[in-house]
């Protein structure tokens, strides 16, 4: 039984106020802190912030933690649900108490805090780990599935200062036997690349973007890349480390066009046809093996066209929102082969694992992400194990918030390999995890 919900304002990985659940039950208390997106799609649930510019800028989150004191947790106390057997009906009942298709009422940043604590506090009264209430909730088979970690080395776009127009560029170590071996090589790289930019542009290079990974003065995706190419090779992981890019091309779509240039002094207009030409040229000289959101949410026929020959993981962030409508749409204008998971995209875990189930209904992968602004709580690594994503990405392996994740995703593995538990690591199988 829920005896209490307590909220308060606390801060995220970017100094901006976010909101932080405590609930109790007869069994303890249950804590889950919100994450907060910057490269945020238009069709997201509703992140409530106060607008009052006397506190934080107007960022507070104060009438989200009202919220929660005086409407959701007397809600949740008074509806005798049973946060071990009842996740469904209980994320029904905040998505009723809200009304609003975007959870603009309460706040999706409100709702999902309840939702997220009552997973945990579900799990601890079911006598399980997190990973395994989340996998019942899904129904997704065993043996678990360890995931494949997409490093996030080199920031761009909206989440560092540097010229680069492309958001992201990831390290996956596909060739690891293990998640903890693939963190290691993750982070071998992470430190050859860090010697690359300090050889190439001196020490005063080597500062961090949001996500932890270094934001040389580059503006190229091929620079980035180059740079990735030497300290894999220097790190002695040729061939068996991927990369990634998620040029988060929303953020500089303009009347039609892309500006690549959009942080340079002058803009560098591409048309759609042009931008396909560049990924084309990317994806045959890299060794990449997924591409996420390379158009607009809006650019649907340029999503479809490249889709028909995309070689590789093709998935939309923006574009599909964490939502089984757009998720449907998606299918239908066959507009990509892989959903982006964030959970506060669309407010609840149930949800969440709804679309995720969507998706591999029509045989598409589950890519798991934290958000550029998040926080030490590491809820989504439990998540992709529960949910057989095969792959999440959580940023570099640097910054406090951004190795929570995967200081967590090996403590489950050890757990799963203690209790002589089959457990695979993804690998190479990243995009079919969920039917190894
Ligand atoms: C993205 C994310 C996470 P943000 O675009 O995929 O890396 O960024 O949280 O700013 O939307
Ligand atoms: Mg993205």
């Amino acid at each position: 039984m829920i005896r209490s919900v307590q909220a308060a304002q606390r801060l995220d990985s970017r100094g901006h106020p976010t909101v932080q659940v405590d609930l109790t039950t007869d069994r303890g208390t249950f804590r889950a802190i919100v994450p907060s997106g910057a490269s945020t799609g238009a069709n997201e649930a509703i992140e409530l912030r106060d607008g009052d510019n006397s506190a934080y800028g107007g960022q507070g989150v104060q009438k989200a933690v009202s919220n929660i004191r005086l409407v959701i947790g007397p809600a949740l106390v008074q509806s005798g649900l049973k946060v071990d057997t009842d996740q469904r009906m209980i994320d029904c009942l905040l998505k009723h108490l809200d009304g609003t298709k975007n959870k603009s009422k309460l706040g999706a940043n409100a709702i999902l805090g309840a939702s997220m604590a009552c997973a945990r506090a579900g799990a601890a009264h079911a006598g399980i780990p997190l990973y395994e209430f989340l996998r019942r909730e899904s129904g997704a088979k065993k043996p678990f599935v360890m995931p494949v970690p997409f490093f996030n080395v080199l920031n761009g776009g909206v989440h560092s200062g540097n010229k680069m127009a492309f958001q992201e560029t990831m390290i996956a170590p596909v060739g690891a036997s293990s998640f903890t071996e693939a963190v290691q090589m993750g982070c071998e790289v992470y430190q050859k690349l860090k010697k690359v930019i300090v050889e190439k542009y001196g020490t005063s290079a080597t500062g961090i973007g949001d996500e932890g990974g270094f934001a040389p003065p580059i503006s190229q995706p091929h620079e980035a890349l180059d740079l990735l190419v030497q300290a894999v090779s220097l790190a002695g992981y040729s061939g068996r480390i991927k990369f990634a890019i998620d040029p988060a091309s929303s953020e500089f779509f303009k009347d039609g066009n892309y500006d690549i240039g959009f942080k340079d002094d002058k803009p560098n207009l591409q048309s759609s046809k042009q931008l396909t030409d560049l990924y084309r040229s990317l994806l045959q000289n890299y060794p990449i093996v997924l591409l996420e959101d390379p158009f607009a949410e809006t650019d649907w026929d340029s999503w479809t066209e490249f889709n028909k020959e995309c070689p590789v993981e093709l998935v939309g962030d923006d574009l599909l929102v964490t939502n089984t409508k757009y998720v449907q749409e998606a299918n239908e204008k066959r507009a990509c082969n892989s959903m982006l998971l964030k959970i506060n995209q669309i407010g609840t875990i149930s949800e969440a694992i709804e679309a995720a189930n969507l998706a591999y209904s029509f045989d598409w992968s589950v890519f798991v992400s934290h958000r550029s602004g998040e926080t030490t709580d590491d809820f989504i690594a439990d998540l992709v194990v529960g949910l057989r994503t095969g792959h999440l990405k959580s940023g570099a392996p640097c910054r406090g918030e951004r190795v929570a994740k995967y200081n967590r995703l090996m403590d489950i593995e050890a757990d799963l390999l203690g209790k002589g538990e089959k457990c695979l690591y993804a690998g190479s199988q990243f995009r079919v995890a969920s039917k190894c």
